[in-house]
């Protein structure tokens, strides 16, 4: 960027705040400049708040982004993002003024939306607006229960705060009311929120479409409110931080009013500076409006040590770790298992949990829901992996999620391993990824298979971000019979498998069911457990079968000789398949059925295995699931047939349903019988 320098080079004897907020607002505008792409607008408005809360109150240490006890950040109106990496960038944290200058430059580690990239002290990725602050509240809950599992008196080596910038966009989401209602209600103190009130958003004045009274809606859900503060006046700021940060028993939301754009004379206050570069006469003029006389990306020395936070970062933490060493002193024990739950490392005895569980699926003969599978799996490893926390968006109940010796979470007992999210399924896995991302916890929560669509943004953002998350969706099929097309998933198992980096598992009874949830708990990112409402039997398995569910999809049932066909099915398909080819097979033919509970998994076998589950040659191929058709052409061909249903549902009884769309033992007979006549 060629700026002419509008002032001659003045060396600064001492720094300002304003001159501080400066850097980031020279900074941000800078950057968008140059990349003639990017927000100028949020961060040049919202550089004082900034500055306060970073140089006086965050804790934090930028040579140990991943400190265990930091303060956490986040921005949900994430379009600001180069306030963020500005503020990273001049406290010491690894990212490079390169990296400034190559913002939202393809391979950077300054994208357009910061991701979750805790090595760079990026917390969470908040680009859909709203959810940042649906994490925080899930930051701040897992604060909160880790402080009550793990602070001993004389010993709070969690005590941290979680701090999140959200502006209109994120308020008028439907999420923000879902995940701050929540937050009042579990009464999160170390929860602060900073409202940037500039009354603008892209389409213009927000005063056309969002005239909320913000203070009020937040005092409605029990939040404790600084209402009215002036966000371009350091003081007003550092007192409303410091009255939310001595309010203990509620979460704050401090309201504050700011100018978008703020310093770019022609342009601040208008929705221009939201979203596009200013242009360099803008830029110039907004240098000499801020008196920064300075080349493009240069910050003068002073500035720079004043922002620093290297050192006063680095005593911060050995303070903190100075009482973890006297914490392991005195409680060795439980200092061993905070190192383990914060490392996201398993316990160690967690292959004998497995063998439980597997041996507990086993032992299980009975029909059974796959559902009540699940709780019954959960029974068995919840109590052994005390990071374990679960939850459901109001339908404990059906969804079976709640294991017998779980304890509720209470708003004054914050020891509970298991929480009623309430009717919010997006915000409830908003707050699940938020409780990933702090680590030491392992939240699953369940809802029922078509409400996943509810979720359907958190649930992107777990599979992006690679949070550690269990989603429970039970009644997975129209078999759920009486409520109905509304509450029958069809497309839902097709798209959530499009989705990059999530993994399904649709388990067809109580041990591949086991295997399954085992499975999940060993995963570094999200899986989704899809779950029948309906009574399914148990399948017969050798001790190789057994061993090959954990690979996603394996022979259930085999044929003497090569194959004619091979039937691939799914959860409650599973078992009618079962029956057609057991039939077809007693009268001669050899047909093939795979148990295929999890697509992804079995993808990512090895082509060996692969082919022998699925062997290239036989091409007569026939799938079975009671959902949308096409997950199932990949592996069928054009040749092959699919069982499904590309239509909605009907209510009914769940049987009835099933037969009507043709999920019977006979129906599935009579397309292998035509299938087999046909040119193999
Ligand atoms: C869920 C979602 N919808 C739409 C957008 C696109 N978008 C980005 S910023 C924005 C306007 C935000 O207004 P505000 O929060 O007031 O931000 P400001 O302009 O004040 O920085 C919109 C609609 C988005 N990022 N996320
Ligand atoms: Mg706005």
């Amino acid at each position: 960027m060629d700026n002419a320098r509008p002032f001659p080079r003045v060396p600064l004897m001492t720094t300002t705040r304003r001159e501080l907020a400066n850097c980031i607002r020279a900074l941000s505008m800078d950057a968008v400049q140059r990349a003639n792409s990017g927000h100028p607008g949020m961060p040049m408005g919202m550089a004082d708040i900034a500055q306060v809360l970073w140089c006086d109150f965050l804790k934090h240490n930028p040579g140990n982004p991943q400190w265990r006890d930091r303060d956490r950040f986040l921005l949900s109106n994430g379009h600001g993002s180069m306030l963020l990496y500005s503020l990273l960038h001049l406290t010491g944290y690894p990212l490079s003024l390169e990296e400034i200058r190559n913002f939202r430059q393809l391979g950077s580690h300054t994208a357009g939306h910061p991701e979750h990239e805790p090595a760079l002290g990026i917390e969470t990725t908040t680009g859909p607006l709203g959810q940042g602050l649906a994490n925080a509240v899930g930051l701040a809950l897992a604060e909160r229960m880790l402080a009550a599992q793990f602070n001993r008196p004389g010993f709070a080596i969690v005590d941290h705060f979680t701090y999140v910038f959200c502006g209109d966009g994120c308020l008028m989401e439907g999420i923000s009311h879902e995940a701050c209602s929540l937050a009042g209600t579990l009464g999160l103190g170390k929860l602060i929120a900073f409202y940037d009130d500039n009354g603008i958003s892209i389409d213009g004045k927000v005063e056309g479409w969002f005239t909320d009274d913000t203070a009020k809606r937040f005092q409605a859900y029990g939040w404790h409110v600084v209402p009215d503060v002036d966000g371009h006046d350091a003081e007003e700021v550092a007192a409303a931080i410091r009255a939310a940060r001595a309010e203990a028993a509620r979460p704050s939301m401090i309201c504050c009013r700011t100018v978008i754009g703020w310093g770019a004379p022609h342009k601040q206050g208008t929705p221009e500076v939201h979203g596009e570069a200013l242009g360099t006469d803008e830029v110039a003029a907004a240098r000499k409006e801020i008196g920064w006389p300075y080349e493009p990306f240069v910050v003068p020395a002073e500035l720079r040590s004043a922002w620093d936070h290297r050192s006063r970062g680095a005593a911060a933490e050995s303070a903190w770790r100075e009482v973890l060493v006297r914490y392991r002193g005195a409680h060795p024990d439980l200092a061993r298992e905070f190192e383990r739950r914060l490392s996201g490392e398993l316990p160690a005895d967690w292959k004998e949990t497995v063998s439980q569980a597997l041996a507990a699926g086993l032992a299980q003969k009975a029909p059974q829901a796959t559902r009540q599978s699940s709780q019954a799996t959960l029974n068995v490893i919840a109590p052994r992996i005390p990071e374990i926390f679960g939850g459901s968006a109001d339908l404990t109940g059906s969804n079976n999620t709640k294991f017998k010796a779980a304890r509720e979470l209470d708003p004054k007992n914050a020891s509970g391993d298991y929480t009623h999210y309430g009717v919010r399924e997006f915000g409830m896995t908003a707050v699940m990824n938020g409780i990933a991302l702090h680590g030491g916890i392992l939240p699953y929560g369940g809802t029922f298979l078509v409400f996943s669509d509810y979720a359907r943004n958190a649930v992107r953002l777990a599979a992006l971000m690679n949070t550690h998350v269990v989603l429970v969706y039970t009644h997975d099929s129209v078999g759920l019979g009486e409520d109905g097309p509304t509450h029958q998933p069809i497309e839902h198992l097709t798209s959530l498998r499009a989705m990059p980096n999530m993994c399904l598992w649709r388990p067809c009874d109580a041990f591949e069911t086991a295997v399954a949830w085992t499975a999940a708990v060993e995963r570094s990112g999200p899986t989704a457990l899809v779950l029948s409402r309906q009574a399914l039997p148990q399948q017969g398995r050798t001790a190789e079968q057994q061993a090959n569910v954990r690979r996603g999809g394996y022979v259930l049932i085999d044929c003497q000789g090569t194959p004619e066909c091979l039937v691939l099915a799914t959860g409650s398909e599973v078992s009618l398949a079962a029956q057609a080819v057991s039939t077809l097979n007693g009268s001669g033919r050899r047909v093939r059925l795979v148990s295929m509970p999890s697509t992804d998994v079995f993808d990512a076998q090895d082509g060996a295995y692969r082919e022998s589950v699925l062997p290239r040659a036989v091409r007569r191929r026939l799938a079975v699931e009671a959902g949308a058709t096409l997950s199932w052409w990949r592996y069928v061909g054009i040749d092959g047939r699919v069982i499904g249903i590309d239509r909605f549902g009907a209510s009914g009884k769940g049987a009835e349903v099933l037969a009507h769309f043709g999920f019977t033992a006979e129906h599935v007979s009579r397309e292998l019988s035509e299938l087999l006549k046909s040119a193999g």
